[in-house]
C-alpha cells in the first residue's frame, strides 16, 4: 500500500513539474536550430551580462565625423586605442536590391566589416530601416497600413515575402572564409511603441505586429534555412512592463530585449527615463530569461564634456545590460561617439576604463563564439 502511495505521489510530482509549474522559461535561442557559434553568443551574452556591459557604435569601421571608407578607421578605435565590443549596422534598402544600404555604405563592404568584426571576436547586430513592400516608400512613411496587408492572409503579403528573400539572400552571405555562418543579433521593428515606422502601434494593431513577427523570424529560419540569428524585440518609450509586453510576439520568437532611448538637453530628464525604463527592462529580462541590452542610446553631438561617466554611466551601472549601443557618426552635426579633439574625448576615455564596461580589446580574449565556461 505504502509503495502503491509512493508510486502515485511520484506522477503527481512528474505532471506537476511537466506541467510547468516548476518549469524554467526556456534557456534556449528562438532558432532552435541556432548554429553552435550563435547559440554561444546567446549563452556567453548571457552570462557576460551579469557583470559586464559592451560598448557598441553604429556604423563605427563605416565611416566617422570627416572620414569615410578608410581601411581600419574608427573614431572609437581613434580615442581610446581599441575598437567597440558591439558594431551596430543597418541592411535597409537591401530589398530594393540596391548596392548600398540607406545610409550609403556599400552592401559589399558591409558584408566585409561583418566579416572582420567576427574574426576579432566582435559582436555584429542589424537592423532594418526598409521601405515598405507595396510602394516602397520609406520606413518613416506612415501615411498608409501596410502591416495589416503584408502579413499571412493579407492581400500583398507575397510582396513582403519577396523582401524577406532579399534579407535572407544578404545575411545567408554572411560567412566566415571556410564557409560557416557568422552570427547576427538581428533587431527588426524596432521602436515599435512609436509613431514614426510603417510597423509603429499608430499604425498597426498587436495582433498584426506579432503576426508580422513571427511570420518573419519562422520564414527566415524554416523556409530560409538561416540558422545564425539571434533576434532582438526593441520598443521605443514605455511606461510599464504591460506596454512593454503588449506587442512581445512570445519567448520563442525572441532572444534580446531591449528599448531604444536619445538624450536631449534636460540630462536629468533623461536620467529618469532611462533608469525607470531600465529598471522594467531587467525584471522582464529575467522573468522572460532573455538578454538585456540598451539597444540604441545617445547624445547627439554629445555637447556635455562628462556625459559618459556623469549622466550614462551612473544609471547603466544599477543595471546588468548586455551592452550598449550609440549612434552613427555621420557629421559634425549628427554623431554620438567622440573622435579625437570632440569635447567628451576624455571622458569617453575614462568611461572606456571602467571596469564593468567591455571594448573590443577586452572581449577578444573571451571568445565568446565558443561553448565554454566563461
Ligand atoms: C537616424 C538618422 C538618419 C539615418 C537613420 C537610419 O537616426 O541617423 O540619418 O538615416 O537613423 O540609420
Amino acid at each position: 500500500m505504502i509503495v502503491v502511495k509512493k508510486v502515485c505521489a511520484f506522477i503527481v510530482l512528474c505532471a506537476i513539474v511537466s506541467s510547468g509549474c516548476f518549469a524554467q522559461r526556456s534557456n534556449q535561442t528562438a532558432d532552435r536550430k541556432a548554429n553552435p557559434e550563435t547559440k554561444a553568443l546567446y549563452t556567453n551574452l548571457k552570462k557576460l551580462a551579469e557583470k559586464y556591459t559592451l560598448f557598441g557604435h553604429q556604423d563605427d569601421l563605416a565611416y566617422g565625423v570627416g572620414w569615410r571608407n578608410e581601411e581600419g578607421r574608427s573614431d572609437v578605435k581613434s580615442v581610446t586605442g581599441t575598437y567597440p565590443a558591439v558594431y551596430g549596422w543597418d541592411m535597409g534598402h537591401v530589398e530594393l536590391d540596391s548596392l548600398k544600404e540607406l545610409d550609403g555604405v556599400p552592401f559589399d563592404r558591409l558584408r566585409q566589416f561583418i566579416k572582420d568584426v567576427y574574426k576579432r571576436g566582435g559582436i555584429n547586430t542589424i537592423s532594418w530601416h526598409t521601405t515598405n513592400p507595396i510602394d516602397h516608400k520609406s520606413a518613416w512613411d506612415t501615411t498608409q497600413h501596410i502591416v495589416t496587408q503584408i502579413i499571412p492572409g493579407g492581400a500583398k503579403h507575397e510582396l513582403y515575402k519577396a523582401y524577406l528573400d532579399k534579407v535572407a539572400a544578404f545575411v545567408g552571405s554572411l560567412k566566415t572564409d571556410e564557409g560557416k555562418a557568422i552570427p547576427i543579433i538581428f533587431r527588426p521593428f524596432h521602436e515599435h511603441t512609436g509613431t514614426w515606422f510603417w510597423w509603429c502601434e499608430n499604425v498597426s494593431t498587436v495582433d498584426e505586429f506579432k503576426s508580422l513577427w513571427r511570420f518573419t523570424v519562422d520564414y527566415l529560419t524554416k523556409t530560409k534555412g538561416l540558422h545564425n540569428l539571434l533576434f532582438a524585440y526593441s520598443s521605443a518609450d514605455f511606461s510599464s512592463k504591460e506596454k512593454y509586453l503588449e506587442r512581445y510576439p512570445g519567448d520563442d520568437y525572441v532572444d534580446v530585449l531591449g528599448f531604444d532611448i536619445y538624450c536631449f538637453d534636460d540630462l536629468q530628464a533623461y536620467q529618469k527615463k532611462l533608469d525607470g525604463q531600465l529598471s522594467l527592462l531587467q525584471q522582464v529580462a529575467v522573468e522572460h530569461n532573455k538578454i538585456p541590452a540598451l539597444t540604441e542610446t545617445g547624445y547627439e553631438r554629445v555637447p556635455n564634456s562628462t556625459w559618459w561617466t556623469q549622466t550614462l554611466m551612473p544609471v547603466l551601472v544599477k543595471y546588468n545590460m548586455a551592452y550598449v549601443l550609440v549612434w552613427r557618426n555621420d557629421r559634425p552635426a549628427h554623431h554620438y561617439a567622440p573622435y579625437p579633439g570632440q569635447q567628451s574625448a576624455d571622458d569617453f576615455k575614462k568611461f572606456y576604463a571602467d571596469p564593468k564596461i567591455i571594448f573590443e580589446d577586452k572581449l577578444t580574449p573571451l571568445s565568446i563564439y565558443k561553448n565554454q565556461k566563461l
